[in-house]
């Protein structure tokens, strides 16, 4: 038998090309997900519940706004930031969901568009995990479509007034900020509404077949009366949001690589353990031809992940690359996980396994911030500069 001398989950040696910073970010979440994560991660996906004893040890490490500047926020890279979501997507896409929306989906937005007033009241508290927020411009009518969304802002007096619904909202039931795009006469603006506020409720989206340890809640808006310093002074337009999504997306695109790395992980060990005709199952030419589908597909997708976090890194990252980025990758990610499921055989439908939760959390992923379908139409439109949606 040939000895492996090349890590199958990392074919291309990525991780000699990480900076020592960059391995020791890698490195600390990774034990932060075997030991912490890994552990509970199963009944908590069988109980539907998000594992919120975990939030103030993610920030402990400082992955909450791990990339931004000040406000006790790590000032981390780009690359480390992928890192950071494709650790603790090894884990479970809920707990990289989680630090998605906390982190790209609503520090980003304060932090960018926000006064020096709300950049102080939220972000400090948000970064030390305390105050956690969600991101709502998907509606019930067609997240695809954002422009479309009904929900509107009229100033009355002083207050703005909102009144609308938002649907699909993770952490929409815990967040103690929700930040919501509405339409107003001049276009879209970002509102930070506040839990408790008047009017404003957030109901749990129960009984999912993916994504069970999060929380998805829809958001309702009857009448909230929004103060002036409510809402975010920097951006009017799609744009807002827009920007928002590059950044989470970016860091799905890593994300979801972790994901099928546990997947394959997972089946290396049992196709060479398991014996059938007289023989290992990996040692049949038609399951390694499979699996090393697996692993063209998973190096394809980190050369891609890490190609994306150099050119952020250098402040050339064009959304349309993100959004190439995170097609490709996540239909490798449930690819990977189904192929994982159906060689476990029967074993795939159980618990014990993760790739059947991974597979069901990937086809959210596929869905969320963009199906792939919308990726590819955008990427269709820079191709022939025509406006196919
Ligand atoms: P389009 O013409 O492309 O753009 C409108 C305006 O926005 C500007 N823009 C950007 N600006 C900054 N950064 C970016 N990345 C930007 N992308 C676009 C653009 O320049 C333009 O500006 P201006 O000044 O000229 O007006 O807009 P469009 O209406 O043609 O867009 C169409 C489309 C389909 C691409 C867009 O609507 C879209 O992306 N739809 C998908 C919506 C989506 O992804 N929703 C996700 C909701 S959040 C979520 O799913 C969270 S899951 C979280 C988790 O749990 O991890
Ligand atoms: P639709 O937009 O109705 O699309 C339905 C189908 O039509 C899709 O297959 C789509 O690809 C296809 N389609 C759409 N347009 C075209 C076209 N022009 N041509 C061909 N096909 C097309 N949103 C938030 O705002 N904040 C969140 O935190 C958030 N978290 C989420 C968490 C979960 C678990 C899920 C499942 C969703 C979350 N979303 C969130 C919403 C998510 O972004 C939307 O589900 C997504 O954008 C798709 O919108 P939709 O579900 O309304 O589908």
């Amino acid at each position: 038998m040939t000895k492996p001398t090349l890590d199958p989950l990392d074919l291309f040696a990525l991780r000699d090309s990480l900076t020592e910073e960059e391995r020791m970010v890698q490195d600390s979440v990774r034990r932060l997900v075997d030991e912490r994560v890994l552990p509970i991660i199963r009944e908590c996906f069988e109980e539907h519940r998000f594992p919120r004893e975990l939030v103030p040890e993610l920030a402990a490490l400082g992955l909450l706004g791990s990339s931004l500047s000040g406000y006790g926020c790590a000032d981390l890279n780009a690359v480390c930031y992928g890192l950071i979501c494709q650790e603790l997507e090894r884990g479970d896409s809920g707990i990289r969901s989680f630090v998605s929306v906390q982190s790209s989906l609503c520090m980003y937005p304060i932090h960018t568009y926000g006064s020096p007033e709300q950049k102080e009241k939220y972000l400090p508290g948000m970064a030390r995990g305390e105050l956690i927020g969600c991101f709502g411009l998907t509606e019930p009518q067609g997240g695809s479509d954002p422009a479309n969304m009904k929900t509107h802002a009229r100033q009355r007096g002083r207050d703005w007034v909102l009144n609308g619904s938002k649907m699909w909202i993770t952490n929409g039931s815990i967040a103690d900020v929700a930040v919501v795009w509405a339409q107003t006469d001049d276009g879209i603006r970002g509102f930070l509404i506040d839990k408790g506020t008047r009017g404003f409720t957030a109901q749990l989206i129960e009984r999912k077949f993916s994504l069970r340890a999060s929380v998805t809640s829809a958001l309702f808006f009857d009448d909230v009366a929004v103060p002036p310093e409510n809402v975010l002074p920097g951006v009017v337009g799609l744009k807002g949001p827009l920007s928002c999504l590059t950044q989470a997306r970016y860091g799905i695109a890593w994300g979801v690589v972790g994901a099928a790395q546990a997947c394959l992980a997972q089946l290396l060990d049992y196709t060479g353990g398991r014996e059938l005709f007289g023989r290992p199952l990996a040692q049949n030419q038609a399951v390694q031809i499979r699996l090393a589908e697996m692993a063209r597909k998973i190096a394809g997708a980190q050369l891609m992940a890490h190609q994306l976090g150099r050119l952020k890194d250098r402040g050339a990252l064009d959304p349309i690359q993100v959004s190439l980025a995170k097609w490709n990758n996540c239909r490798a990610a449930l690819e990977v996980a189904r192929e994982c499921r159906d060689l476990l055989g029967g074993a795939g439908i159980s618990a014990e396994y993760a790739p059947i939760r991974h597979m069901l959390n990937l086809e959210s992923v596929i869905t969320y911030e963009g199906t792939e379908t919308i990726h590819q139409l955008s990427v269709g439109r820079a191709l022939t500069g025509l406006n196919a949606f």
